[in-house]
């Protein structure tokens, strides 16, 4: 007999703004660091950008009803720093508050609880040129006072708040496989912009504390547990590696204040540890979020890589043709493997509900906090059909077994705080383009041409309606 959901359990949805809100110019928003990368040919899927997106910004009403049909009890969003302060810093943009103002009291007016994610990656991009973004320490003022706004403006309305998302991802495709902007190939500069994240990351923690006294804040963490390929003593001390480097880098700095002791040395070794200066690790230490993030997808099995191994790739399939990721790993530390108990979807992900419950079990033995997951979901092609249905079975069987997988690791014990989809609506996907759809609302558009944008509901839709309805009781 499995435990129930708690009674206020969220079941949400998500999205974040660069993939939703097109307007990219519109009401004194400033350029992003996304919108100039997007620009350059070659670097997404057919050269798709959010200039338009899926138009959430003028149609955000329509959407939020949607929301409102289905019962959603949360819905969470990604704010646009330039929407804020269009250069990043110093000067307010009144226009820009104003529409998450709006967003926020649509919701609430429909019983929807918001949820905030302060960053999702659209860095404003004239602190990328003024200073070099995430590189240098004068962010951490920016983005505070960026975020402090916001708390003043919005934490008596909303309760709960994401930090950073997937830092672990926007530092990795920014800084190690130059996928993402600033598009730089140098783990050195990758290790110091991400512990200059951590320290932003705690120091408005820290400050929400103080204007939102009754909220809850945490980051999101791209989350992938690690299993050993065999049971061979050389795969299991890989999965060790690689669980140290990929997971506990940065579980650890965020719940403990700790980086890992082998993952340190290991960068020590090469010369590429993180700067720490004094006062940092004081910081690191006193604050700890109030729960953790989690955007699970799927796991990761690796194993032994000899010295002269496989090296580092970008290790990922783009173009939604199965079995053409390209293999990866670190030499002497691990390599990816393909774990042939799992299907995969058609980019090559690991479909693995079981994941899930081993991974927030993993993260309660280690850090005991509540966790919420921020994000999962199944990217497909999905056809609209001429009577203007959706058929996304595999959709419905995809999140089924993961709110299984919740419901079980709920009964061993773990403090689940509520469950968010990816996505509500059909949006860009950073890489992928618009091809790869996550939504329970199909949006009618493809790579470069907008058509009309129409929202119609898929069966999944429907399925998820009566899983809120039930309390996951389904
Ligand atoms: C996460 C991001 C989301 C979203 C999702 C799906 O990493 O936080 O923004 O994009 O992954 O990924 P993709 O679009 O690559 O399929």
């Amino acid at each position: 007999e499995l435990d129930k959901f708690q009674d206020d359990f969220l079941w949400g949805s998500a999205s974040a703004a660069y993939q939703v809100e097109g307007a990219w110019d519109k009401d004194g928003k400033g350029e992003s660091v996304w919108d100039v990368y997007t620009r350059q040919p070659g670097t997404t899927f057919k050269n798709t950008n959010g200039n338009i997106a899926v138009d959430h910004y003028n149609r955000y009403k329509e959407d939020v009803a949607l929301m409102a049909e289905m019962g959603l009890k949360a819905y969470r969003f990604s704010i646009a720093w330039t929407r804020i302060y269009p250069n990043g810093r110093n000067e307010v943009n009144e226009e820009g508050l104003k529409f998450y103002e709006n967003l926020i009291d649509e919701l609430i007016a429909n019983n929807i609880q918001p949820i905030i994610t302060l960053y999702h990656w659209d860095l404003p991009q004239h602190l990328q040129d003024l200073y070099g973004g995430w590189e240098s320490r004068e962010i951490i003022h920016d983005f505070n006072e960026y975020c402090v706004t916001l708390f003043k403006r919005f934490g008596n309305k909303v309760k709960h708040w994401v930090s950073l998302n997937e830092q672990n991802i926007f530092v990795t495709l920014g800084y190690v496989t130059a996928m993402h902007p600033p598009a730089v190939k140098d783990q050195k500069r990758m290790l110091e912009a991400n512990h200059i994240a951590n320290l932003a990351n705690a120091t408005v923690i820290e400050s929400f504390k103080k204007y939102v006294p009754d909220g809850m804040i945490g980051p999101s963490f791209a989350f992938g547990p690690v299993y050993p390929f065999s049971c061979d003593p050389k795969d299991v001390l890989s999965a060790e590696n690689a669980e140290d480097l990929n997971c506990n880098w940065w579980l650890d700095v965020y719940c403990k204040g700790k980086y890992p002791v082998f993952a340190f040395k290991y960068y020590e070794r090469l010369g590429i540890a993180p700067t720490i200066e004094d006062g940092d690790l004081e910081l690191l230490e006193r604050v700890k979020p109030d729960f953790i993030g989690i955007n699970y997808y799927q796991t990761s099995t690796v194993a032994f890589n000899p010295l002269d191994g496989v090296g580092q790739s970008e290790g990922i399939n783009n173009t939604g043709k199965k079995g053409t990721a390209k293999e990866s790993g670190l030499p002497g530390v691990y390599k990816n493997a393909k774990n042939a108990h799992l299907e995969t979807t058609n980019w090559d992900w690991a479909i693995d509900p079981t994941g899930l419950r081993i991974g927030l079990r993993r993260l309660t033995s280690k850090y005991n906090l509540p966790i919420l997951i921020t994000e999962n979901g199944l990217g497909e092609f999905d056809k609209l059909e001429e009577d203007d249905t959706v058929n996304d079975a595999h959709r419905i069987d995809y999140l089924s077994a993961h709110i299984k997988a919740c419901k079980e690791a709920i009964t061993d014990g773990v403090d689940l705080l509520g469950y968010c989809t990816w996505s509500f609506t059909d949006l860009l996907s950073w890489l992928n383009g618009y091809q790869k759809r996550y939504g329970f609302v199909y949006v009618d558009r493809d790579e470069n041409d907008q058509k009309d944008l129409r929202r119609i509901k898929k069966n999944s839709f429907y399925w998820y309606k009566n899983v809120i309805r039930t309390n996951g009781e389904e």
